[in-house]
């Protein structure tokens, strides 16, 4: 019994050799899971469900392949790929899941995120991502031929880049009281979230009850996985081949 949590993979048909190994952890060690859950950056970017690659592609049709083996996908968007919607999930099988989902994990709730909105110290992201989540601009976004999309995203990519080199990794880590208060919020003793891209299990005191905080890695030099089963939760990398 195990239940498999993925993030920030970022594939792009740039780097086959991600998809490559995605594929391979999806042929070999997800059949044998519970279920299979991707939190969010699955793709490098999204410019909408209208404009496939051929990693997109070739990962709808081996998550279907999984689903078909009984071990349902879900998916929770990243920053990257929030405009991912219905028709993608739909054609890869996968179940969408709202920004913050509380899942029972064998008798135990856990809270899973994105991660990026525990990130408030970095202000000029938060409004970017207050921009981009709001409907009304993503309408305007996607009624846009691809190519426009396309190059709107390679600006944005080029500004982030820009940003990220302007500001400490502090800033873009989480902010530790929004942290607590998610975790008030749910009233819940385990959080598992991506998007920092710092792989570790944290402990802290929420409340004077001890809880944990799993960030899953990203898989650009390597693949990261974290296995849950009724005792254990095990935070893995897998390697290149
Ligand atoms: O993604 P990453 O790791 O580089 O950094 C993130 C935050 N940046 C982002 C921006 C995305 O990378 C942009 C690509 C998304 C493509 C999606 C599809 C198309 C949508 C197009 C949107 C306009 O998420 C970064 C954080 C970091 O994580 C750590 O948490 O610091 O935040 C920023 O970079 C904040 C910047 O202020 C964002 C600036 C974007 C400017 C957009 C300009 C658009 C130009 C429009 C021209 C008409
Ligand atoms: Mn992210």
């Amino acid at each position: 019994m195990t239940t498999l949590f993925i993030s920030d993979l970022h594939l792009d048909d740039r780097r086959p050799e991600t998809t490559a190994l995605f594929l391979d952890f999806l042929q070999r060690e997800a059949p044998a899971a519970d279920a299979l859950y991707i939190l969010g950056d699955l793709f490098e970017f999204w410019l909408g469900d209208d404009v496939p690659s051929r990693c997109s592609e070739q990962v709808a049709g081996a998550l279907v392949q999984l689903k078909d083996q009984g071990v349902p996908g879900y998916f929770l968007h990243g920053n990257r790929d929030f405009l991912l919607q219905q028709d993608y999930a739909s054609s890869a099988g996968l179940t969408m899941l709202p920004e913050e989902h509380v899942v029972d994990l064998y008798g135990e709730k856990v809270l899973l995120m994105h991660g990026d909105s525990l990130c408030t110290d970095d202000i000029p992201y938060q409004q970017f991502r207050a921009m981009v989540r709001n409907p009304a601009w993503q309408r305007d976004f996607l009624s846009r031929p691809p190519e426009e999309r396309l190059q709107i995203a390679l600006q944005a990519r080029d500004a982030s880049a820009e940003h990220k080199g302007n500001i400490s990794m502090d800033i873009m880590d989480v902010n530790q009281a929004e942290v607590i208060s998610a975790f008030e919020r749910h009233g819940l003793e385990r959080l598992i979230h991506g998007h920092t891209h710092r792989p570790a299990t944290h402990t802290l005191q929420v409340k004077g009850q001890a809880a944990q905080r799993i960030v899953l890695g990203d898989w650009y030099e390597q693949g990261s996985v974290l296995r849950v089963s009724p005792n254990q939760y095990e935070l893995a990398f897998l390697p290149a081949s």
